[in-house]
């Protein structure tokens, strides 16, 4: 080696990069895994975040490395990360960006772009798109870095955004020149930022919570709304302390299930329809009163018409100071993160508190114990072709017998029965479509949480809801994943049997190719497919795939009449003035 060589690599090992500068923050700040899609301008980043021991999690396409971002965010309080190219990279991962943000759950997209001189210019650059202005509307917070100094702050930034407060998605610009850019590997060193308590506690004002305690202690019917806030917050042990010393009974929002075990004596789950309209005082942890609770009123709450309150008094416990009133009146407003309201509510509760009245128990008890013997008579029927209830049973028994498993579940009917049918045990294991519905979540989430976790995950699809990301089980082969896949097949979106009404040559717009093979997109890629036809040979693959941890997908046919339009929420349909 020359002397000129020598000094050459000396100064190679003093100067960092654009490149090195994100990975090191992203270190740094204890986050250790990528789901992304390499191509120009991020394509080394990915080798080098590998290369440096991060986890990197190439998917086939970025909605899908998106929503496992954003679920990661849900389950582990830390910002999941999305990496994308520019452009039409970018905006395949900005739905997932803006679900992520709409149901509260921290994750950072980062994008490279392309030349700001020529995309400000719109000169026609490879790929040219003004990323951060379209980003900005459909997330909490975006930013652009431009100089590798900056970084440190840009990653740290998105962090604070991702998590503080109400969480959500961040947008991160990162244009290809910043990559190359060099920088004295000490300055880089000195330029990152170790973000010190990201998500601060936020104590609720004393007044408050005991403003919140006089309503609740005055109830005659009271009743607790759990939502997915309260199951992002981690305060597994309070609240559940708190619901049995309050001994009120309690309804989980559908991510929220499991919080308590849904087995638990004073879920008021298979009682919905009573317990809306007939509570008096509703403390709402972490749920929002948007379209999933009928906006607080209407008929659902006991109110006459569609737009009339039921006169229930409600305690909202949110980060969100803005949350309260949004749809009707909030007598008592707690604001704070929830671990702290909880335990203040706990607190202030005494060791007195009075369990509520015994009439208001007891009416509850005789509906759920009504619906309860009705839906296991139904379970218990074994009709040929399989319908949802006779398979569902089948999961039901599963995911008892493997409570640390997760549950991803998205459809129409495949998601309403699933909610209502299968029991989970433990916080955060039932993952589903939240607050916009969507479909498309299944094979992302279920990555993610098989990612995250390492415990096998179950996937619940409708057959059209599979579609959305079916193609990501070629990822899931790929990295070997403990999931199997349920594909309710049962010809289409909700059922099999709509017809042309033209008479036409073309099928109905919800009608799929008949008896399609799911299960054959598995074995393309290696994994375990399976043809089920009857809730025996349902039971016998799901119990072989938990057992074996390969990655397995079963098509079991559902029969195409047993689903209703848009499952559990047919009254959104608008109908037609018309009559043809
Ligand atoms: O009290 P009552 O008597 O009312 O009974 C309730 C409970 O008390 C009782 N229950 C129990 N009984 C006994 N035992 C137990 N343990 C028990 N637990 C409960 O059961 C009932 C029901 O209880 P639940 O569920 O708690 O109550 P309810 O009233 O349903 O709750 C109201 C809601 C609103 C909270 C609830 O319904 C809910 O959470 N709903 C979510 C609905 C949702 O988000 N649906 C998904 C969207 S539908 C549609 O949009 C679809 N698309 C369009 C589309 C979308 N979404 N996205 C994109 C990107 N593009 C397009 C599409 C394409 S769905 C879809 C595909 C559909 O086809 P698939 O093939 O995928 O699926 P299939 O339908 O299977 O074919
Ligand atoms: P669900 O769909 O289960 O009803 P939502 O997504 O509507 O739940 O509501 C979740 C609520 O929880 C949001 O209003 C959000 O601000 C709140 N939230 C999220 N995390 C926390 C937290 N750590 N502390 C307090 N509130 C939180
Ligand atoms: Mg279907």
């Amino acid at each position: 080696m020359t002397d000129l060589s020598i000094t050459a690599n000396a100064q190679a090992e003093e100067l960092t990069d654009g490149f090195h500068l994100v990975i090191d923050a992203l270190k740094l700040n204890g986050i250790d895994t990528i789901f992304g899609l390499p191509g120009i301008p991020i394509t080394d980043l990915t080798r080098k975040a590998q290369a440096e021991g991060m986890r990197v999690i190439s998917f086939r396409h970025e909605q899908n490395a998106g929503n496992a971002a954003a679920i990661a965010g849900f389950m582990t309080q830390k910002p999941g990360i999305c990496l994308t190219v520019s452009a039409p990279g970018f905006l395949n991962g900005l739905t997932a960006l803006a679900n992520a943000t709409t149901n509260c759950f921290p994750m950072i997209l980062i994008s490279g772009s392309s030349e700001r001189e020529i995309v400000d210019l719109q000169q026609g650059d490879y790929e040219e798109m003004d990323q951060l202005a379209i980003a900005k509307p459909l997330c909490k917070a975006a930013f652009r870095v431009l100089h590798a100094e900056d970084i440190g702050v840009g990653i740290a930034r998105a962090i604070r955004a991702a998590v503080s407060g109400r969480p959500g998605g961040v947008y991160l610009d990162l244009p290809a020149k910043l990559f190359s850019q060099t920088l004295d590997a000490q300055a880089g060193r000195r330029s990152l930022i170790e973000v010190v308590d990201p998500a601060p506690r936020q104590i609720p004002a004393p007044d408050a919570v005991q403003r919140a305690l006089d309503l609740l202690g005055s109830a005659k019917r009271p009743l607790i709304l759990l939502g997915k806030g309260a199951a992002y917050a981690q305060a597994d042990a309070d609240i559940r302390a708190l619901v049995e010393k309050s001994g009120i009974p309690y309804l989980p929002m559908s991510m929220a299930k499991g919080l308590l075990p849904d087995t638990h004596e004073q879920s008021a789950a298979a009682a919905r329809s009573y317990v809306l309209p007939a509570a008096d005082v509703v403390l709402l942890i972490g749920a929002r009163l948007n379209w999933l609770l009928s906006h607080g009123k209407g008929k659902t709450w006991g109110g006459k018409t569609h737009k009339d309150w039921g006169g229930q008094k409600f305690i909202q416990v949110d980060i969100s100071p803005q949350e309260a009133d949004s749809n009707v009146r909030i007598d008592a407003p707690v604001v704070g993160d929830i671990g702290s309201c909880v335990s203040a509510l706990l607190a202030g509760m005494g060791s007195q508190w009075a369990k509520p009245p015994a009439e208001w128990l007891s009416a509850i008890a005789e509906r759920r114990d009504k619906n309860v013997a009705k839906m296991a008579e139904t379970l218990a029927k074994n009709p040929s072709p399989m319908n949802y209830h006779s398979a569902l049973n089948v999961v039901r028994d599963i995911v008892k017998a493997n409570p640390d498993a997760y549950l991803v579940n998205e459809g129409a009917n495949a998601l309403d029965f699933t909610r209502s049918i299968v029991d989970m045990y433990k916080p955060r294991k039932r993952l589903d479509v939240g607050t916009w519905g969507i479909m498309g979540i299944g094979m992302g989430f279920a990555v993610a949480a098989a990612v995250v976790s390492a415990e096998p995950v179950i996937a619940i699809e409708g057959d059209s809801a599979f579609g959305f990301s079916g193609m990501e089980v070629e990822t899931i082969c790929r990295y070997n994943l403990p999931v199997c896949v349920v594909v309710f097949n049962n010809n289409g979106v909700y059922r099999g049997t709509d017809v042309n009404p033209s008479g036409g040559s073309d099928v109905a717009p919800t009608v799929f190719v008949k008896d399609a093979r799911y299960d054959k997109i598995m074995e393309a890629f290696g994994g375990v497919g399976v043809h089920a036809t009857t809730p025996a040979q349902l039971r016998q693959a799901m119990e072989e795939a938990i057992r074996s941890r390969r990655p397995t997908l079963i098509n079991a046919v559902i029969d195409e009449t047993a689903g209703t339009e848009s499952g559990r929420i047919t009254s959104l349909n608008p109908q037609s003035a018309k009559k043809k």
